[in-house]
């Protein structure tokens, strides 16, 4: 249950349990049904390598004309809502009284990355980000608030709650790479990682 600031970023190690990361895992199996994962194309044209959806009022959405956040899954229908399991986790690390409207649910099968960028997709950077890791290890890499300059990386293992916020808020970051198989959470191998936001 550690706490670790790294350039600004709080890193709650094993803020879930076992048991808690079993009903997190289970809430986010129901929303992936209703909403199934896809991989969306970057604005240069190529797909993602993380499969992704989103619960909340609005979603995250990318492709050739850029990111954005979409009142609809591109499969028409409406994100569902982000799961009683998933606020207590907003509730917990922020103490916040505002709740996120968006939480996007990453896949990364074997092979899968994020490169190094910011969240800046939203209106208001006054509120955190938050960002919970369940399943295999990933490598998570933490730059800058300007682009460039030296990075330091971390492993995230399942259970661990990143808080990005204040002065850290528009910090770059990513992940280069996962220890596929590393965790048993998920029987096939693979991260999620749930990212919450306020967008509007
Ligand atoms: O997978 C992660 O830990 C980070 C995901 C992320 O930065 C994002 O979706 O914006
Ligand atoms: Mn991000």
């Amino acid at each position: 249950m550690a706490r670790l600031l790294l350039r600004g970023v709080e890193i709650h190690k094993t803020h879930l349990d076992p048991a808690r990361q079993r009903a997190v895992l289970d809430a986010v199996r129901d929303v992936v049904q209703a909403a199934p994962l896809f991989s969306p194309d970057t604005p240069y044209g190529r797909p993602m390598s993380v499969r992704m959806t989103s619960a909340g009022a609005v979603g995250w959405y990318s492709d050739r004309t850029g990111y954005r956040y979409a009142p609809r899954h591109p499969g028409g229908i409406g994100w569902p809502p982000i799961p009683d399991a998933v606020m207590r986790i907003w509730d917990d690390v922020t103490g916040l009284a505002r709740r996120p409207d968006c939480c996007l649910i990453n896949w990364y099968g074997e092979g899968a990355r994020m490169g190094l960028h910011q969240d800046r997709d939203e209106a208001d950077f006054t509120w955190p980000v938050v960002s919970v890791s369940l399943g295999d290890d990933g490598l998570f890499r933490i730059g800058n608030v300007k682009r460039g300059g030296r990075t330091e990386s971390i492993w995230l293992n399942s259970g661990d709650v990143v808080v990005m916020g204040g002065e850290a808020r528009l910090i770059h970051h990513g992940v280069d790479r996962i220890r596929f198989g590393s965790s048993r959470l998920l029987p096939r191998g693979g991260r999620i990682n749930l990212t919450l936001r306020v967008v509007t």
